[in-house]
């Protein structure tokens, strides 16, 4: 159905009262609705990008067609988008540009190369993809004699599928700068380089960071031109491992803020991520996202547990102690679609479906929407990474410490049977 009158109409409505808001397109807000509402009209989780519950209320990102579309099934929503509005991250600041001390895709390209020059023989920056738009897909190679090719257990940590999980960045990088600015330090960060090669891709999605920063701060897919108008596949469920597997873990709709794309891979981003995992003896991954302070293993696809799943629940289970003895910070853990919601293609899943790497998608800081949701004071950077590099380190040496249960590298299955359930299922809008 179309609704472009109602949606330009209500459009005009959110300008008029917030039009310091106005995103340079024609972007959502951040609405809520009443929980009672939103189940009553069915509206589930399919398709919507929904942050949050909270006090019987329902939180999503709606974009103006969603808005219209709750308009016109009269339910009330509420527009709470200047409750979120970004700290310290308007005009200049600290670390400069309007992205304040969060990393853009090229301040982590120039950071990563004067950690090479640094740290040459530790150090290696390796392009592992090019996204859509051209833009670079950098990893960072630590480890002794980092240019030569030693074969070593590999351990991959990644931040920013996610364009508008700007912290998500952050982590993992700090994280590389850490390991080679104490390897001379640190007799344990030397033995861990020493033994492994620890992989860093602070930037999966470079893309949708950029037009986080530069057009719509909410951003989450990839820039991918829909050929249906919209834009953006969600890279965090377009991965090979019963990719498409529901409706309800990822979408067919290509304007859907969880849609899957036209296939397992479908994606560059993704697509290079794969072809890393792949070349390298990768015995454990991390994804950093945020937020909500959890660490998630899988499966996420079914509420089934991983055949592995106890060793995830242990190996979670420590790292959310290790968090926790930092300063404190609960983070908690569980089987992704048990804790969360099911997703289906997101990263963890093939991780582990190859060779049963343990994986884990890590959301950080903060707790929920009501201490900042995406945004977190760029004065809180620091603390949070501090704050993981306890679970970061452990999880590292476990890997090298644990070959995997079975020494296949080829995937256990990419699966395109899905494919005919695109478009399928119930649809939100
Ligand atoms: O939905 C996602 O991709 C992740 N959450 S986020 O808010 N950062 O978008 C969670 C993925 C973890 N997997 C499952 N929950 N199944
Ligand atoms: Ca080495
Ligand atoms: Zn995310």
């Amino acid at each position: 159905m179309r609704m472009l009158k109602l949606q330009a109409l209500l459009l005009a409505v959110v300008i008029a009262a917030f039009p310091a808001l106005l995103p340079a397109d024609d972007h959502g807000q951040v609405v809520s609705v009443a929980k009672t509402d939103f189940a009553a009209a069915g509206l589930g989780r399919k398709g919507l990008d929904l942050l949050m519950e909270k006090h019987g209320r329902v939180y999503i990102v709606a974009s103006p067609g969603e808005m219209a579309a709750l308009a016109a099934r009269r339910i009330a929503y509420t527009v709470e988008t200047t409750r979120f509005l970004p700290t310290g991250q308007q005009g200049s600041s600290a670390g400069g540009g309007i992205n304040g001390a969060y990393h853009s895709t090229l301040e982590v390209e120039t950071e990563l190369r004067t950690l090479e020059r640094d740290h040459p023989g530790l150090a290696k920056v390796t392009e592992v993809g090019e996204s859509l738009e051209k833009r670079k897909i950098y990893a960072l190679k630590i480890s002794d004699n980092a240019s030569q090719d030693e074969n070593e257990p590999a351990v991959l940590f990644m931040g920013c599928h996610h364009a508008r999980e700007w912290i998500s960045v952050e982590v993992p990088f700090l994280f590389g700068k850490y390991l080679l600015e104490n390897y001379d330090l640190n007799q344990d960060v030397r033995d861990l380089v020493d033994g492994s090669e620890i992989w860093i891709v602070p930037i999966v999605n470079p893309d949708g960071l950029e037009y986080s920063i530069h057009v719509y701060r909410y951003w989450r897919k990839n820039r991918r031109a829909n050929t249906d108008g919209t834009y953006g596949v969600d890279i965090n469920r377009n991965y090979g491992y019963r990719w498409g597997y529901d409706n309800a873990g990822s979408s067919g709709l290509p304007g859907s803020e969880v849609y899957r794309g036209t296939g397992p891979f479908s994606e560059p981003e993704t697509a290079a991520v794969r072809g890393l995992f792949m070349a390298r003896d990768f015995r454990a991954m991390v994804s950093f996202h945020s937020y909500s302070q959890t660490i998630l293993f899988p499966w996420g696809y079914t509420v089934d547990p991983a055949p592995l799943e106890a060793e995830l629940n242990a190996v979670a289970g420590t790292m959310s102690g290790l968090i926790a003895a930092v300063r404190g910070t609960a983070y908690s853990y569980g089987q992704a679609s048990r804790l969360l919601y099911t997703t289906n293609g997101d990263t963890a899943d093939w991780t582990h479906s190859i060779a049963g790497a343990p994986s884990f998608t890590i959301e950080l800081p903060p707790v929920d929407i009501d201490h900042g949701g995406f945004f977190n004071d760029e004065a809180a950077i620091g603390a949070i990474f501090e704050e993981n590099l306890p679970a970061m380190l452990y999880l590292a040496r476990y890997a090298v410490d644990h070959p995997l249960p079975r020494r296949k590298r080829t995937p256990v299955r990419e699966d395109r049977s899905a494919a005919s359930v695109i478009g399928s299922g119930k649809i939100v809008k």
